[in-house]
This record gives C-alpha cells, sequence and structure tokens, in this order.
C-alpha cells in the first residue's frame, strides 16, 4: 500500500495558529508548542501555509524569497526546531510551494521592471498600448489578470492579485529555479509538499480572448502540465514524498493522471467541484442552499473515477480559503456537535486521504462578522466592492462576505475561553470568532464526547482497519437527497457508512444483515435498531457498522 494512504495530514495557517511571542501573529514556534496537542490527535503529517518573506497581500500566497523564512513567523533556527521536534513525535512537516506566481516585490521581478530582459522572460509579459490588455482574462480576485507597466510599455499576467506575477513556465530557467526551491527543503528534512494551483502553470502557446468566460479554459490543466510535473518531480527525486497537487478548477480525467502512480506525477490532489454546490450559478458570490444531490453524485464520480482510474483523492471540506464546514453543511445550534462528527465521518471513510483544517476538531465555525472593517482578505475586499458596484447595499454585501469570505476560516486557533482565546497574550490580528468561549481546545479536551474525541477516534480507526484506506467503494441510495450512504469492502471485511445530512429524522431502507454488523462509530448515544427492512436516523446521525465474515 502506499505509504499515505492510511496517513491523516493537519493544515496549519501559522499566522492564525498560536503566538509564542505576543506580537498578535501566530509563528512557528508557537506549532512546535503544540505539537503534543497534534500528537495526541495523531496526525501523520502537518502542512504548513507559506511562511517565506512576503508583503503578506495575500497572506503569504505572494512569496518575495522561496528559501528563506519570514521575520513575521521566526527564523530558519525555529523551522529546523519544528521540524527535528515533529519528527521526534512521529510527524512530518510539509510546506506549501506557490509555484504559479512570485511577489511583485520577489528580486526576479524587481529585475524584470529594471529591463533586464532575461528575468522579463521568467514571467509573461506582452507588448502592448496602455488601453489595450493582451487578453480578456480576469483574475480570480476580480478585474483584469493584466497589469500594464508604463515604464516597459509592457502588460504583466496575474490570474491573482495584481502583486502576485505569473510565472513563465516554459522558460527552463524558471522550472531549473524552482527545482532548486524544491532541493532546498527536502535537503531541510521537510517530509511533503503541497503544491498552490499547480495546474495553472502551463499556459497556452497563443493568448486569445475567452467569448465563453474568464479565461480559466485555456491555462487550467494546460498544455504542458503533466511534462512539467514529471520534470520537477523527477529532477528533484521526490516521487517517494508525500505531494499534493491543489487542483484548481481541473477534471476527473486530469486528476486520475496526475495522482496514479504509474505517471509519477504526485501522491494526490484537492479538487474543489464538492464545494461549489452552494454556488448559485456557479458564482461564489452568489448565496444558494448547498445542492445535497448535486454533493453526492459529485463525490461519487470521484470516488469511483479515481478507483477505477488508480488515481488518489485529498479528502477535504475545510481550509483556509473555504468557510468552516459546520456553518455551511452543518448546525451551529442544536446539532452543531452531531453535525460536525457526521461531516467528518462523511469524508473520513472515503477513498483517500484526510485533511484536517486547524480548528475543524473542534467545530470551529463562522465567525459572524458584522462590519466589513473585520475583513482582510484581499479577494474579500475586492469582492466587496464589486457586490456594491453591482448594485447590492452594504447590509446585503455583508451577508455575502459572512457566508463566503476567505477570513472565515482564518479566524486565530480558540485554545481556550481566555482573551484572544489563549491564540495569542497580545492581541490577534484578525478578529476572532464570537462563540470561543464556548468552542475551544481546552473545552474539548474536558469532554469525552467532544468532536476533537470523534475525530482522534476517526484518526485510529483509519490506522486499526485497512479496509478504511484499501477498501472497494460501493454507494447506497444514490437517489436520497437526504442520506449519504456507502460500503467499504475489503477481503471478507465490509463497512457501512450511513450519514443524515439533514437536520430532521429520516428513515432509510436498510440491510436486514446489519443488524448483526458491529457499531464501530456514531455520533449518538445508545444503540441503533431496525425494523424489518427499514431504519431511522436521527438528525445527522451517522453511523458506521462493521462486519468480518
Ligand atoms: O488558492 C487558489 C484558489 O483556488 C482559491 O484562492 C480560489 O481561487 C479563490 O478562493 C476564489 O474562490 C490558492 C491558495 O490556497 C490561496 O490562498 C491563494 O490566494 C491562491 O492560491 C493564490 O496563491
Amino acid at each position: 500500500m502506499a505509504y499515505f494512504k492510511d496517513k491523516v495530514v493537519y493544515q496549519i495557517y501559522p499566522k492564525s495558529f498560536y503566538d509564542s511571542n505576543g506580537d498578535g501573529v501566530g509563528d512557528i514556534r508557537g506549532i512546535t508548542l503544540k505539537l503534543d496537542y497534534l500528537a495526541d490527535l495523531g496526525v501523520d503529517y502537518l502542512w504548513l501555509t507559506p511562511v517565506f518573506p512576503s508583503p503578506q497581500k495575500d497572506n503569504g500566497y505572494d512569496v518575495a524569497d522561496y528559501c528563506a523564512i519570514d521575520p513575521l513567523f521566526g527564523r530558519m533556527e525555529d523551522l529546523q526546531e519544528l521540524i527535528a521536534a515533529a519528527e521526534n513525535k512521529g510527524i512530518g512537516i510539509m510546506l506549501d510551494m506557490v509555484f504559479n506566481h512570485t511577489s511583485t516585490e520577489h528580486i526576479w521581478f524587481q529585475k524584470a521592471l529594471a529591463g533586464d530582459l532575461k528575468y522579463q522572460d521568467y514571467y509573461i509579459f506582452r507588448e502592448g498600448k496602455p488601453d489595450q490588455p493582451p487578453t480578456n482574462w480576469q483574475s480570480k480576485f476580480g478585474g483584469s489578470a493584466w497589469e500594464y507597466e508604463k515604464k516597459l510599455g509592457k502588460w504583466y499576467l496575474h490570474l491573482f492579485d495584481v502583486t502576485q506575477a505569473d510565472l513563465n513556465w516554459d522558460n527552463p530557467a524558471v522550472r531549473e529555479e524552482l527545482k532548486k526551491v524544491v532541493r532546498f527543503w527536502k535537503q531541510k528534512g521537510v517530509k511533503g509538499f503541497r503544491f498552490d494551483v499547480v495546474n495553472l502553470i502551463s499556459k497556452p502557446a497563443v493568448f486569445e480572448n475567452d467569448d465563453q468566460g474568464d479565461g480559466r479554459r485555456f491555462y487550467t490543466d494546460g498544455p504542458n502540465i503533466h511534462e512539467y510535473l514529471k520534470e520537477l518531480v523527477r529532477d528533484t527525486q521526490i516521487e517517494d514524498m508525500v505531494t499534493v497537487g491543489e487542483m484548481s478548477s481541473t477534471t476527473l480525467d486530469n486528476c486520475i493522471r496526475y495522482s496514479d502512480p504509474a505517471e509519477k506525477e504526485l501522491s494526490m490532489c484537492f479538487n474543489f467541484h464538492h464545494l461549489k454546490v452552494d454556488y448559485k450559478n456557479g458564482n461564489k458570490w452568489e448565496l444558494m442552499p448547498a445542492d445535497r444531490m448535486a454533493l453526492k453524485q459529485l463525490f461519487e464520480t470521484w470516488q469511483i473515477g479515481m478507483q477505477n482510474g488508480n488515481g488518489w483523492n485529498a479528502l477535504f471540506w475545510c481550509n483556509h480559503d473555504q468557510p468552516r464546514i459546520v456553518s455551511r453543511l452543518g448546525s451551529e445550534g442544536d446539532y452543531h456537535k452531531q453535525s460536525a462528527k457526521m461531516l467528518a465521518a462523511m469524508i473520513h471513510l472515503l477513498r483517500g486521504t484526510p485533511y484536517i483544517y486547524q480548528g475543524e476538531e473542534i467545530g470551529m465555525t463562522n465567525p459572524h462578522y458584522t462590519d466589513i472593517a473585520q475583513y482582510l482578505d484581499v479577494e474579500s475586499l475586492n469582492y466587496y466592492q464589486i457586490l456594491l458596484q453591482e448594485g447590492k447595499t452594504a447590509q446585503q454585501a455583508l451577508q455575502v462576505l459572512a457566508a463566503r469570505s476567505r477570513d472565515n476560516s482564518r479566524t486565530p486557533m480558540q485554545w481556550s475561553a481566555a482573551e484572544f482565546a489563549g491564540f495569542s497574550e497580545g492581541g490577534a490580528w484578525l478578529s476572532l470568532a464570537d462563540n470561543y468561549q464556548q468552542i475551544n481546545v481546552e473545552a474539548a479536551l474536558a469532554d469525552e464526547d467532544s468532536i476533537y474525541a470523534f475525530y482522534r477516534k476517526l484518526i485510529k480507526l483509519r490506522k486499526e482497519k485497512q479496509i478504511i484506506a484499501e477498501g472497494e467503494i460501493h454507494f447506497l441510495e444514490k437517489m436520497n437527497s437526504e442520506v449519504f450512504a456507502y460500503q467499504r469492502t475489503w477481503g471478507d471485511e465490509e463497512l457501512v457508512v450511513l450519514n443524515n445530512l439533514t437536520a430532521e429524522a429520516i428513515t432509510i431502507p436498510a440491510q436486514l444483515k446489519w443488524q448483526d454488523y458491529e457499531k464501530l462509530l456514531g455520533n449518538y448515544a445508545g444503540d441503533w435498531s431496525l425494523t424489518a427492512d427499514k431504519m431511522m436516523l436521527k438528525p445527522y446521525e451517522c453511523l458506521v457498522l462493521y462486519q468480518a465474515k
């Protein structure tokens, strides 16, 4: 079995995890101080979002130096100490490689701006007139994807913020520079890598207007992407490390190729289709209730497709770009605990490697901000203005941000009910969620029925029952939008996973043989029963049954 199949990755947003020096910003030493907590949870890898020198316009995804540590987060010695201390606890550190673009403050871009043609070819510059961008492509953060540099009489491409200039991967010198970066961190003892929007790095030979959309169809899963990934992995010899690609707007066929071991590209990949089922008209900034049937069908398509294609999914609900899942698909009220546990079980027992985003394991919710001044995320601030320009009132625009802003997941980790939630002694760079006195690690550790305790059991189960990592998957109740049910089979073992996706009690068909199965896990006390060939699931109930013949 590929060694990462029974592993669990914990994603840390260092800026909001734990502040060891009281400056209101989380840091690397803060992570080291919390290693016992993470080891007790049982995770195997820690993925750190970028801690490299950055102007922080996109919270570190605007990298100004790939091989150093931003003083905001500490020193290189602190990272070395974390890598060693984590290794002593059997935990590997994964770093985030932002290779689609650099900050415009990176020395390479500064040299390009100064007229150095060698470095201009590190990026995507095009000659042009100041009022005619090369294409009508749009940035994912709003506005044109092109910026005009008057001094040069040229435009440069930025698929994200204007301060994030896209690199030219067709230039072999760029590919060699980035291989050096991977080798540098591998030599430091890093055990894996997450590659940021890596499926956007290969641009088309000819840039043309997109009369159907924002241009993404031309550069997503681009013409040389598989060749470039194979070359990067081969020339840095990281095929035996844990590598995960963030694949923006990707396809199943490409993700099979990205993660099939025979292709020697990556270990696994993230896709985001399941996190767009509440996007009205496919637009993140238009709200609608989640389409549960679409959610089920997407999970089934990707699970069965990757199983048949020998690909491997990274399984996740939350990350630093997504709202908190318990606020989005679960309940913040009466069924907060049950729904958080159900959502966890729903994905942790699928085929793939699960990722837990900091705070998810204690049921952290969106922060319920009420004032635009509380928001700091560049994407959210851009779209707040766009929503106002589209005619929304400030109140309506704030309502959209409260549901969709990336700041929802970036609020300081809630360690205790103390001031600043025990995240810091000195303050917090981003406003805390309003419920940290109720939802925090201290309270969770004191409650044997906590969401945290449930995540620990899920992780422990993954290690004990190889069927979870290896078993085939078959979906049940496919046409019933209220329940997400599947079976895992492996040799003479069978696992049945039943999840009530709703806040109401439901009755579903049951297989009589299940009454002899062992209840491995559930989010309600007491036993379960089936009457004839039916069974009842309580609101947000999850039930995990097991049988070894
Ligand atoms: O995210 C890329 C990405 O797909 C999301 O940012 C998404 O496009 C955006 O939220 C619009 O819905 C990666 C990082 O995870 C993100 O934090 C960075 O801002 C982005 O790339 C640029 O590096």
